[in-house]
């Protein structure tokens, strides 16, 4: 299958020029998860984050963004040392002062930290417009509601897993996600099948296995999953086209998706039919919206994954699953499946009627920082900071 090239498009996804950048504020923090997410990699009860504030000049128009790096390189190289230092030492003084970031072009990498400072001036130029952030994306059919699922990390016991599956279905969740690793993947995902044979499900593997586990992922096959996410190594894609070809199952790329050409090479030569669309992995909206694009005009089925976003990632996150090429269930839950409470006043429900999230209408993100619970939340950071080494934490 050959794709058309979508480089004559991309210009259109890059901001006209703003007022210029006044003041960039980095508000590290660390967030008490109602449950911990046990991945393949692991998994912790207090998940880190770094807000973006970031003023323009003349309306003074505030916008946030989220950098979603962990406290270590397990799903991703960043950490929120590594932010810091990249956001603080490179990213604003190259913006501050800019009516665009086209100076942070020319730096490479660290998507997770370029991410949280992009999208907050998306927000900030949403804000002094007076318009929802989505509206900026310029695409027409955008969505009111999203389509959402759950993701449910791997369990002490299979029973403990039924029961977790259970709980979410009743919540209203109609697509459940199941994270796998080695020793920890057939037997339970044969037993939600075996409780639930219609239910839309699917497995999440975070790179834990290699192609000689053929015969396992054989055995999924038979399981009518909706697909099995990111099986082989975080940067691969080339070993996933010789993975594919032999599975019924579709398998969805994530980690190893850095940008649109990574998409387009994956699908070109078959080594997977679905995309995973993180912008903390991406590296920010522009890139996201050049990955929706060529998704949508090529037919890949697309959806948004989660990194376990506060609430003012989630608003952005909501934004980009609005578009229309966004096919599938994406990883954005209910504000109670992650924090209570949030640091966003306003919270984010499930409509339980079509197992969907409402995309906020309100302008800018459409959702306030609530300027206690941030305060709580930058001094539980400064508290673990104290007790590990994060590398130049210098906000
Ligand atoms: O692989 O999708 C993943 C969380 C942290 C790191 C990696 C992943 C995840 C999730 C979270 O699955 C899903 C969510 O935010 O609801
Ligand atoms: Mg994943």
């Amino acid at each position: 299958m050959t794709t058309k090239s979508i480089t004559a498009l991309s210009k259109s996804f890059m901001l006209p020029h703003s007022e210029p950048i006044e003041r960039v504020v980095l508000h590290p923090i660390a967030m008490p998860l109602v449950e911990a997410l046990v991945t393949s990699f692991g998994g912790d009860a207090l998940r880190p984050g770094i807000l973006v504030e970031l003023q323009l000049g003349g309306s003074g128009a505030v916008g946030w963004g989220e950098c979603v790096a962990s406290w270590t390189p397990g799903y991703s190289y960043e950490t929120i040392g590594t932010a810091m230092h990249v956001l603080s030492d490179f990213f604003i003084p190259a913006v501050v002062g800019k009516t665009n970031l086209n100076d942070i072009q020319h730096f490479r990498g660290h998507p997770m930290a370029r991410m949280a400072i992009e999208s907050a001036y998306w927000a900030a130029v949403a804000q002094q417009q007076g318009v929802p952030l989505g509206d900026l994306f310029g695409q027409a059919n955008r969505k009111e509601r999203a389509l959402v699922g759950v993701s449910i990390g791997i369990q002490p016991s299979i029973d403990a897993t039924l029961g977790v599956v259970e709980k979410r279905l009743n919540e209203g969740y109609q697509r459940i996600k199941l994270k796998i690793k080695q020793g920890w993947n057939i037997d339970m995902l044969r037993a939600v099948r075996q409780a639930y044979p219609h239910i839309s499900m699917m497995a999440d593997a975070n790179s834990a296995f290699s192609l000689d586990d053929i015969a396992l992922f054989k055995q999924m096959d038979d399981l009518n999953l909706l697909m099995i996410e990111q099986p082989l190594d975080h940067d691969d894609i080339y070993q996933h086209s010789k993975l594919q070809p032999q599975l019924r199952t579709p398998i969805c790329l994530d980690e190893s998706i850095r940008n649109v050409d990574d998409a387009r090479m994956a699908i070109e030569i078959g080594a997977g039919k679905i995309i995973n669309l993180k912008p903390g992995r991406v590296g920010g909206l522009t890139e996201s919206l050049k990955l929706h694009a060529f998704c949508y005009e090529a037919g890949v089925p697309l959806w948004i994954g989660g990194m376990l976003e506060t609430g003012v990632g989630r608003s952005a996150q909501l934004a980009l699953a609005s578009l229309p090429g966004v096919t599938l269930p994406s990883d954005i839950s209910a504000t109670d499946r992650y924090y209570n409470p949030d640091l966003t006043n306003e919270v984010y429900v499930l409509n339980r009627d079509d197992s969907t999230i409402t995309v906020p209408t309100a302008v800018g993100l459409g959702v306030n920082v609530n300027a206690e619970r941030l305060k709580e939340a930058e001094a539980a950071f400064q508290q673990v900071a104290k007790s590990q080494f994060l590398g130049p934490v210098t906000a």
